[in-house]
């Protein structure tokens, strides 16, 4: 059904006021499921709207980095409490913007309070070490200090998850946040903007600059005032966010894409094998950077489990993901969908057999949005370039391997390192895997999706840049090591000297 009246009509966030973007432009924000149904209008924000944002939140960090961490992560912890609060509402309307089916959605607001809570935690820690001194009468220590502005550039497909990956380390440690959501989904970041600021965040402290990568993103990147940026989304977008950071030499963190495997041996409980591909190739509709694109079979069991696995692909029902019924939302949008549409023709035309979907869903309940089949292709050679590729929507390449040695070299033969999983009841085949797969996450008996917000998060080889997110990591990337040397000895100490 058309929605009705005037939409209403959101803001950007800086210096603690809700503002237009001063260029007057903006945009709209419509359900992938159904997009008759309009959530909002959103600033179309510029070089000018940017600029405020960081000098607000250049001016914050003078007094931010200087309150007390643990009273910092009080109004973290209050912010967790708000988010648990509205997690029905905010899972909602993240479904509403972004398609993932209401269960995922919760799960996704589920992490931002994880991440929340957790770094909360971490404001009565962020420890540094102390050490001996090589010289009498002298103490040493490491202290972690804040950066400043840290600029931020989040992705549509965790809307709530992966700005709070960034913001809550970045808080806590004193520093302050300028945040660029992905274009399709502002909501979840304007909620976000909402909570913290509720529970005590000052004004400055963050903000939210909603529009496009040319015309905002860009512009934070290369504002001479922020010396970090985070960012998450493809790797097109990173190579410019790192060019655009080399001359100043700033702090870059980039997550970009994954062809994640599940590798599937011989001994494998193959039923939670079969559940483990399903969940992990078409949970979030494959649009998670770790979703499991790739199935690599052992020979003995291939049969089997491409039965199974096309059986429960076809039973999976796509549709609008507020409807209890849905397993599967639809693609984020048309370029989206077009992408998916794209490498099924490349697919077929690689002479990969499709064994189930490969078709956009039209008609009925799916007239209005951008839905796709669960696609699965089997007898994949490891060099298509479904199989090399992220396509990011539903498709899974399968292909057969016939031995552990030939997996891991299919498995690590592609430009990504994110995440990897093995289904084996062998405990020797499950180390040598962990071992050998150059990924920055492994899994045994579990599918490539899941992290959790205490342990890092981030891949190898184009995935990255060697950073990785949540964790202490997070904290490792968002501070930076003060070494401080104090000489008691009242006359002068040389190090490497006077060292009789
Ligand atoms: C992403 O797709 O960018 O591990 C993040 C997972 C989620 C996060 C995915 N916790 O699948």
């Amino acid at each position: 059904m058309a929605t009705t009246g005037a939409p209403r009509v959101y803001k950007n966030f800086i210096d603690g006021e809700w503002v237009d973007a001063r260029g007057g432009k903006a945009y709209e924000n419509r359900n992938p499921a159904n997009t008759d149904e309009l959530l909002g209008m959103f600033p179309a924000s510029t070089e000018e709207d940017v600029s405020a944002a960081v000098d607000a939140a250049k001016e914050a960090y003078k007094k931010w980095r200087l309150v007390p961490a643990p009273k910092r992560a009080e109004m973290l912890f209050r912010a967790a409490e708000l988010l648990v609060r509205r997690k029905e509402q905010y899972s909602k309307d993240m479904t509403r913007e972004m398609g993932k089916v209401l269960a995922e959605a919760r799960g996704d607001v589920q992490e931002a309070i994880d991440m929340t809570y957790y770094m909360a935690g971490e404001g009565r820690r962020l420890f540094g070490q102390t050490t001996p001194s090589e010289l009498p009468n002298k103490f040493a220590m490491s202290l972690r200090q804040p950066i400043g502005v840290c600029g931020m550039i989040t992705p549509w497909n965790f809307p709530m998850a992966i700005p709070s990956w960034k913001m809550m380390p970045a808080l806590i440690c004193g520093n302050t946040v300028v945040l660029k959501p992905g274009e399709d989904t502002p909501l979840s970041s304007y909620h976000l903007m909402e909570t913290l600021t509720e529970a005590g965040v000052p004004h400055g402290v963050v903000n939210l600059v909603s529009g496009d990568g040319p015309n905002a993103g860009a512009a934070l990147t290369k504002h001479a005032d922020v010396p970090v940026i985070s960012f998450t989304g493809s790797c097109a977008t990173g190579r410019r966010i790192a060019e655009a950071c080399a001359p100043e030499f700033k702090h870059y963190s980039l997550e970009m894409g994954g062809k994640n495997i599940i590798i599937v041996m011989d001994d494998a409980n193959l039923d939670l094998a079969v559940d483990g591909a399903i969940w992990g190739g078409f949970g979030t509709t494959g649009q998670r950077c770790t979703a499991a694109s790739r199935v690599a079979v052992h020979k003995a069991v291939y049969k089997e489990f491409v039965e199974r696995f096309v059986e429960r692909a076809k039973a999976l029902k796509a549709g609008d993901g507020l409807d209890s019924g849905t397993d599967m939302g639809p693609c984020i949008n048309e370029r989206q969908l077009k992408k998916v549409m794209e490498y099924v023709e490349i697919g077929k035309n690689e002479g990969a057999k499709l064994l189930t979907g490969g078709k956009r869903l039209e008609g009925g309940g799916y007239a209005k949005g951008w839905f796709h089949e669960a696609t699965i292709f089997g007898e994949c050679s490891p060099q298509m370039r479904i199989a090399q590729e992220e396509i990011f929507g539903p498709v899974v390449s399968v292909m057969a391997i016939g031995s552990l040695e030939e997996a891991l070299e299919v498995a690590n033969g592609v430009v990504y390192g994110l995440s990897a999983s093995i289904y084996t009841r062998n405990v020797n085949r499950a180390f040598t895997a962990t071992r050998d797969l150059y990924t920055g996450i492994v899994y045994i008996n579990a599918p490539t999706i899941g992290a959790e917000t205490h342990l890092p998060f981030g891949g190898t080889k184009q995935t990255g840049n060697g950073h990785r997110e949540a964790a202490i990591a997070a904290i490792d990337f968002f501070t930076e090591w003060k070494t401080v040397y104090v000489d008691y000895s009242d006359r002068l100490q040389r190090a490497q000297i006077d060292n009789a």
